[in-house]
């Protein structure tokens, strides 16, 4: 029978966009310092930048805006989120953030607990992750397995850990001095790369070992939980949400950025197994940082939202759409013989610019130098994934070489059509064909802490 793939819905506002003409574009980069985050969007016809908090509400999502009760203390909307969280973890205890990194500043202080010398794990920390852990006075380390890092090898779960690694960290470190473990899922930094279930298993196996905590970094659990449908035996027949069961019950805590998988745009979770003690914890310094325990940072109306989002997001046919457009623009760029992390992961492809760029060095930022040629040519805003966004060693200073170089075009859920991806892959592919004309980039202004979101540039003489 002949498979008929569209997108479950269909387009009833339109936000108007257009590509302002090439001398302008020069002009608004130039300005920006050659760091796409510092451009306008009105200066962007098609803005890949991210996927969190970008993509386009339902008429559900709208409608229950409405309802928002911005109570101060106790706010129903607060409930309803809290009922609908607890069903899709199993957790006892639900603290609303007002987006990822707010429950990061919250939580995992908690975990460190002042204690000198403390360590996170993780597949894979994202940026504001790993800025976090640093902050909390701990050192964050990667234990990704290998394949990860060789981007034309094919893997279905490229996100996962290293357990030999991970055991031996744990007993170089010593358990004492590990505050925890952060299954990053999918792994975003690597490609929106997702994590088995089996490795999941196995990581807890080894937690419960050494009687550490196991933490989700789960902005995109409902992505992963797909790709286990899609390629972990024994998983065909079972539904997005109960896989992600599985996820949840095999950790303590989970954070959420709810800007990705929560469907929102705005939002972040903290959520608690059974430690009553460390939510009382979090409770109280969410506070002074993010705001009233039943609301944390959101508005009631943004909590309506959320609740609605969050339920959206495990739906099929919503999520098969969803890995489908990202795939369809990855097989584009493949077949013109573009170098990509293969296979294609959740919310992005990620380009490989090492391979694009080599005359570039890892210090004057290859993947930075395509994004900014692929605004150029089509008005298109990628982001930098490689050593521009991994900043300096907090110990010794120094510029850290990333093992990829990437530029990440991040697809917003239920935004753009397969005619705008065209656009993405055509001037992609014009860009990697003229490769050699690519230039470095150098700082003129250098941030303290995540750089590159603020940053100026300028194109290496
Ligand atoms: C993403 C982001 C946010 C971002 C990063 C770089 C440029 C623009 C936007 C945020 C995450 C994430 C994971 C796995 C925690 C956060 C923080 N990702 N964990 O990929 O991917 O969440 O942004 O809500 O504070 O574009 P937050």
């Amino acid at each position: 029978m002949k498979k008929y793939v569209a997108p479950p819905y269909r387009i009833k506002m339109v936000e108007p966009i257009r590509l302002i003409p090439r001398e302008e574009r020069e002009i608004a980069l130039k300005n920006a310092g050659y760091n796409p985050f510092q451009l306008r969007s009105e200066d962007v016809y098609i803005d890949l930048l991210t996927d969190s908090g970008t993509g386009a509400m339902s008429q559900y999502q709208w409608a229950a805006l409405m309802t928002g009760d911005e109570s101060y203390a106790g706010s129903r909307s607060f409930y309803k989120l809290e009922e609908v969280v607890k069903d899709i973890t199993g957790y006892n205890y639900v603290i609303p953030a007002h987006q990822g990194r707010g429950a990061e500043q919250v939580a995992l202080p908690q975990l460190v607990d002042g204690k000198e010398g403390m360590h996170f794990i993780s597949n894979m920390h994202f940026d504001t992750t790993r800025a976090h852990v640093e902050i909390a006075g701990a050192r964050a380390i990667d234990c990704v397995i290998e394949e990860c890092f060789d981007t034309e090898n094919f893997h279905p779960f490229k996100g996962n850990f290293d357990l030999v690694l991970l055991e031996k960290l744990i007993n170089e470190k010593t358990p004492e001095k590990i505050a925890g473990i952060i299954m990053t899922i999918t792994n975003n930094s690597a490609g929106g790369q997702p994590v088995s279930l089996e490795n999941l298993r196995a990581v807890k196996k080894i937690a419960d070992k050494y009687n550490l905590t196991t933490i989700i970094d789960g902005a995109r659990y409902a992505e992963n939980a797909f790709f286990i449908k899609e390629r972990e035996e024994g998983y065909a027949d079972k539904s997005i949400k109960e896989i992600a069961r599985e996820q949840f019950d095999l950790a303590d805590i989970f954070l959420m950025s709810a800007k990705k998988d929560g469907l929102s745009n705005i939002g972040g979770l903290i959520v608690i197994k059974e430690d009553e003690e460390l939510f009382t914890k979090c409770r109280t310094f969410i506070v002074p940082l993010e705001g009233f325990p039943t609301y944390g940072g959101l508005a009631g109306r943004d909590m309506e939202a959320l609740s609605v989002g969050l339920v959206e997001a495990l739906d099929i046919d919503y999520m098969t759409h969803r890995i489908e457009q990202v795939r369809y623009l990855g097989d584009k760029l493949r077949e013109a013989g573009v170098p990509i992390q293969y296979p294609v992961g959740g919310h992005a492809v990620f380009v490989d610019c090492k391979k694009i760029a080599p005359h570039i060095p890892y210090h004057q930022f290859p993947a930075q130098s395509v994004c900014n040629a692929v605004y150029l040519e089509a008005g298109v805003r990628p982001v930098e994934i490689g050593s521009f966004l991994l900043g300096r060693d907090p110990d010794t200073g120094k510029n850290i070489e990333s093992p990829m170089e990437l530029m990440r075009l991040t697809i917003p859920r239920r935004t753009y059509t397969y005619a705008h991806l065209d656009v993405v892959a055509d001037a992609c592919i014009e860009v990697y064909n003229n490769r050699e004309a690519l230039v470095g980039v150098d700082f003129d202004y250098e941030p303290q802490v995540l750089r590159h979101f603020t940053a100026k540039l300028k194109p290496v003489k």
